[in-house]
């Protein structure tokens, strides 16, 4: 009997540590970061990657579990990882983004990002945060279940295949980053690509053997884990004869939403579901079709890219490698902005669930965004060659030269950058949107906050024919977005529409063509977190703030000592780690 029950005691505890705090593992990875010749479009180019690869390597993981990424700077590029949406709880000095958390990792230099992934399953990212390195430094990073696919709030899928949208740059990086940061912002892609491959849309590719390829067997299910690692677009995704259950976004669970097209910003993922239901004899054309808002804004060529599902149980589909067999989907119109906000205002969180909170009630700081562009001419003439600002309130926001803004709120001695500036909460009397390109400044805008405040932004996009979206991407914690439309917020009628039952849980809002949009978040991580638009024109310019999030009153709301091995900044030269 006794035997018994030291026996069931015993299997009580080997279950408990399997499902438990015990069986977090410590996933670690090398990054080598170097440049290399990559052959697309018939053009072989000089591209910085991780480990000579375009995306850069997958990061998996289940939830609970430490990570150490090794990064080895062979580039001759200064370098930092950012780890889009792990929310580094006490870990702000891991956060990656460069120049506001710390100095580039510098040629020939290494340095260890550790941090744990805690509360958060689905599928974020990693990128490079420095310069526009981010075009080809990234990759996915999946977060499982502790206790695995099983415990999915959806049904378990058969396999998971990450879809990383992103675009082929054939102009050098560094000068793409010199050009936005001086206002100039017509710099394009050459394509766009589904997991490195441009498709058979662009000569040179031209066969469908260069087309990204998921394989498929008829009646099984598949979880399609999307980012959006592009610079510059927004992105619609179908593939044809087939729809999606989209079943989180960011890292965070949604109600299931059946749709047959997905939108997704610069900075955002999708996790979705596909089932392989349509005739299995076909062969079905995945597009990703960028939009952009409609003239006067400036047209740009199409930017569009294409895949293949093919099915295990397709007659021949080695021998005949011609296109016209294979189905297309009938993509909306690349100046349709409306299915992106439909799409976006569909997603509901999947309350109620142990990883999602409730939305905070009591609001102790109201801001207000205007997201604009402004004019930084000297003397706010027009005909300077270089002078868009992107800004948000009339400050266009500039990295600090010299020392991150982490390590001098750490110090105590944030007053030492000289281009610091305090943003104002709300826009210079009420900006009136129908006039563009108005006089800008540029300073390091930041934004201070107290330990467990509840922050309620509304974003305000100009409402201006000539115009963009904006998806703002916050670090180091994920927002409620509570609402969004079209025109100009109006507090008297829009706070009605406020939804605090199950609003989508994201770290980037896409604030829409010519609307607004609502986020609510509590300052529970001290430290520097940057909030940016996440199109590269946009962030490199100057559309950014940073909040200075103070420490709480006890050690577990403290931000420790900075790693010992953080990448020094001595005789930093911000010209050569940026270009
Ligand atoms: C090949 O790439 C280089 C830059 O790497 C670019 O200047 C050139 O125009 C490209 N050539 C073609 C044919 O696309
Ligand atoms: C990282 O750099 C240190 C010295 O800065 C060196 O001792 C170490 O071997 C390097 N590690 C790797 C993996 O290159
Ligand atoms: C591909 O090349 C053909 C012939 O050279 C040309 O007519 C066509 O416009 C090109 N297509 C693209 C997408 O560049
Ligand atoms: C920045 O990129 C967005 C998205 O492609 C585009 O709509 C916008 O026109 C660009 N902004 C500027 C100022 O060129
Ligand atoms: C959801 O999408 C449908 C059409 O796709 C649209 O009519 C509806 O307004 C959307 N709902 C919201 C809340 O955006
Ligand atoms: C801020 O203070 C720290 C510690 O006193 C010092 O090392 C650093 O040089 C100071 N930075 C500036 C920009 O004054
Ligand atoms: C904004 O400016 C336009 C034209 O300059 C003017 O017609 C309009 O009345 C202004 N609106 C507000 C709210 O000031
Ligand atoms: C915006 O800032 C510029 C430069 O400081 C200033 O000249 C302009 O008056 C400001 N605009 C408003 C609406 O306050
Ligand atoms: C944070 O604030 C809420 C009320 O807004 C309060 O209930 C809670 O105790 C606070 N937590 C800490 C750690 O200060
Ligand atoms: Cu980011």
């Amino acid at each position: 009997m006794a035997a018994m029950a030291v026996l069931v005691a015993f299997f009580v505890a080997a279950a408990l540590a399997a499902a438990g705090d015990g069986d977090a593992a410590l996933v670690e990875h090398t990054f080598v970061v170097s440049q290399v010749k990559l052959n697309r479009l018939c053009n072989d180019t000089l591209v910085t990657v991780v480990n000579g690869q375009f995306p850069g390597p997958t990061i998996e993981l289940n939830e609970g579990d430490s990570v150490a990424v090794h990064v080895i700077n062979k580039s001759p590029h200064g370098i930092t990882i950012h780890w889009h949406g792990v929310k580094m709880q006490l870990n702000c000095w891991a956060d990656g983004a460069a120049m506001i958390t710390q100095c580039p990792i510098q040629p020939n230099k290494n340095f260890t990002y550790r941090f744990d992934v805690v509360g958060q399953e689905g599928t974020l990212w990693w990128h490079a945060h420095v310069g526009s390195l981010r075009a080809s430094v990234h990759g996915a990073l999946i977060i499982r279940p502790r206790s695995g696919a099983s415990s999915y709030p959806f049904d378990k899928p058969d396999k998971e295949i990450p879809i990383v949208i992103g675009e082929w740059w054939e102009m050098d990086l560094g000068h793409l980053e010199k050009n936005l940061r001086n206002g100039y912002m017509f710099d394009l892609p050459r394509a766009a690509t589904i997991n490195g491959k441009p498709g058979d849309l662009y000569n040179c590719s031209g066969t469908v053997k260069d087309n990204n390829v998921v394989n498929v067997e008829h009646g099984k299910s598949y979880l399609l884990r999307i980012v959006n690692a592009g610079l510059e677009s927004e992105y619609y995704l179908k593939i044809a004869g087939h729809k999606f259950t989209v079943v989180a976004a960011d890292a965070n669970y949604v109600k299931p939403y059946t749709t047959d097209v997905i939108a997704i910003a610069p900075g955002e993922t999708i996790d979705a579901l596909l089932v392989a239901d349509a005739h299995p004899a076909g062969r079905y054309y995945m597009v990703v079709k960028a939009n952009q808002p409609p003239k006067p804004a400036i047209q740009f060529p199409l930017i569009i890219s294409r895949g293949v599902v093919q099915y295990s149980e397709c007659p021949g589909k080695e021998e005949h490698d011609t296109t016209s067999s294979i189905m297309v989907p009938e993509m909306p119109d690349r100046h349709d902005s409306d299915t992106s906000f439909y799409f976006h205002g569909n997603l509901t969180s999947l309350q109620p669930h142990p990883l999602l909170r409730p939305v905070p009630a009591n609001v102790h700081e109201h801001l207000f965004y205007a997201l604009d562009s402004g004019n930084l001419c000297p003397h706010g003439e027009s005909s300077c060659i270089n002078h868009l600002g992107p800004m948000i309130n009339n400050v266009s926001f500039r990295l600090p030269a010299t020392t991150p803004l982490l390590q001098a709120h750490y110090h105590g001695n944030m007053s030492s950058i000289s281009t610091l500036r305090e943003l104002p909460d709300r826009a210079p009397r009420m900006f009136n949107f129908t006039k563009m390109r108005k006089p800008t400044s540029r300073a390091t805008s930041v934004r201070r906050l107290r330990y467990n405040a509840t922050v309620e932004i509304v974003f305000q996009s100009p409402v201006l024919a000539d115009t963009y979206a904006n998806p703002m991407h916050l670090h180091g914690q994920d927002m409620f977005v509570l609402a969004q439309g079209l025109g100009r917020y109006d507090a008297e009628k829009d706070v009605a529409t406020y939804n605090l039952v199950d609003p989508p849980v994201r770290n980037t809002v896409l604030v829409p063509l010519f609307g607004w949009a609502v986020v609510r978040f509590v300052t529970k991580n001290p430290g520097v977190w940057f909030l940016h638009c996440h199109f590269e024109n946009h962030s490199s310019g100057g559309m950014a703030v940073a909040f200075v999030v103070e420490n709480g009153p006890t050690l577990d709301s403290t931000l420790p000592p900075p790693p010992e091995d953080l990448p020094s900044c001595y005789n930093y030269n911000s010209r050569v780690a940026y270009e």
